[in-house]
């Protein structure tokens, strides 16, 4: 397969209800989407990165300028193209993972397209269908947060994440336990928003039999996760942190985490992503595909890789009403608490045209040979 040029795009789609969390509020989902196109037909991929660098360091700009000026001109170097082949010729660039997982992403559809396997069978995926939970922001009041909370249970959401941030931790908790009772599958994500100093506050949240409290404190701080880990009883799981298999591998040696956020985006791509849970897998710990408010595109992959046999907690794989009132794609619609894994060759989603130009912002070609 041979790449003929590459298409970056930035889209803006408008979320259903804006999306508060420690890092800030999001009104839009600001995206730049790949399209790779070759000698054997094309394929897409979504960037993960935001507008701004709050949650990460990329962000849609630098995502665009990164690909232009540097891992599209790599990957051009590559003669004979195939998804093994993508990671290894943008090696030499250091970081822009989610940049670096576009471009692999698109490749791989394209690949996996001209070969009629889905991203589902090619990952080596389990099962046909994946248990939806959903991420529900900070909220203004605590009966705002329960109409939320009870809104997602009634639609069938099978497992509910309340964001958190110093100041609103333990009483939305403590208000969903009360409502909606013991059963209801519950965790918390602080996105970094508190400090090793903070572990017997965050001790408090023992008591209502949370499943893990993700990323408490700084991405880099591995050895303060695993000083928490002492204190809370709740089990640590990292997202930000793990940005590859061998920092999965790390945070776990160090007892920093005894449970893994996957988001192929933050860890450059599918590829890697399966290794990051085969790594969990070989050590016992569980993992959940996190989510980075997708667009069906995105979604597509992340159903698919949720569907590997160490995906054993619901993840933040929503339907795609939660995000969007018209997603770019055909939609994924909650069934009785789950997703079904598309089948079809390559992502099994890609974007309906006149949807795709309403939400487009900004378009640029970029030619690799002629
Ligand atoms: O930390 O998991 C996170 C969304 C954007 C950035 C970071 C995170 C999130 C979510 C929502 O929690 C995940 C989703 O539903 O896509
Ligand atoms: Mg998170």
């Amino acid at each position: 397969m041979r790449l003929t040029g590459v298409e970056l795009r930035q889209i803006a789609v408008p979320l259903v209800a804006p999306f508060r969390t420690s890092f800030g509020t999001q009104h839009a989902r600001e995206i730049v989407l790949v399209r790779a196109v070759t000698d054997d037909g094309e394929g897409w991929g979504e960037c993960g990165a935001m507008a701004a660098p709050l949650y990460s360091s990329e962000y849609t700009k630098a995502v665009a300028d990164v690909l232009r000026d540097y891992l599209i001109p790599a990957l051009a170097e590559v003669a004979q193209l195939d998804p093994w082949r993508v990671a290894p010729a943008l090696e030499p660039v250091k970081g822009h993972r989610m940049a670096k997982a576009a471009l692999e992403t698109a490749v791989l559809d394209a690949w996996l397209r001209a070969h009629g396997i889905s991203f589902a069978t090619w990952l080596g995926a389990t099962r046909e269908r994946v248990a939806a939970g959903v991420s529900v922001g900070i909220m203004d009041s605590i009966p705002r947060l329960l109409d939320a909370v009870g809104g997602y249970l009634a639609e069938g959401y099978v497992r509910i994440k309340l964001k958190i941030e110093p100041g609103w931790d333990i009483e939305p908790v403590r208000a969903v336990r009360e409502r909606f009772g013991d059963e209801v599958l519950l965790q918390v994500d602080a996105n970094t928003a508190y400090r090793v100093a903070d572990a017997h506050h965050l001790a408090r949240l023992d008591p209502f039999g949370l499943l893990l409290i993700e990323q408490p404190l700084d991405e880099e701080d591995i050895r303060g996760h695993a000083k928490l880990a002492e204190i809370v009883r709740t089990p640590i799981c990292l997202d930000e942190s793990i940005v590859s298999a061998r920092s999965a591998a790390d945070a776990i040696a160090l007892g920093a985490c005894s449970v893994v956020n996957i988001k192929p985006s933050r860890v450059g791509g599918y590829l890697e992503a399966r290794r990051v849970h085969d790594v969990c897998v070989a050590h016992g710990v569980p993992v959940w595909c996190g989510g980075m408010l997708e667009t069906g595109l995105g979604r597509a992959a992340n159903v698919a890789l949720a569907a590997l046999p160490g995906f054993t907690l619901p993840g933040d794989t929503s339907a795609s009403d939660r995000y969007y009132a018209t997603d770019i794609t055909e939609p994924f619609v909650l069934a009785d608490g789950h997703l079904d894994v598309p089948r079809e060759p390559g992502l099994g989603r890609e974007p309906i045209p006149e949807r795709l130009e309403s939400v487009t912002v900004t378009k640029e070609w970029i030619t690799v040979r002629s």
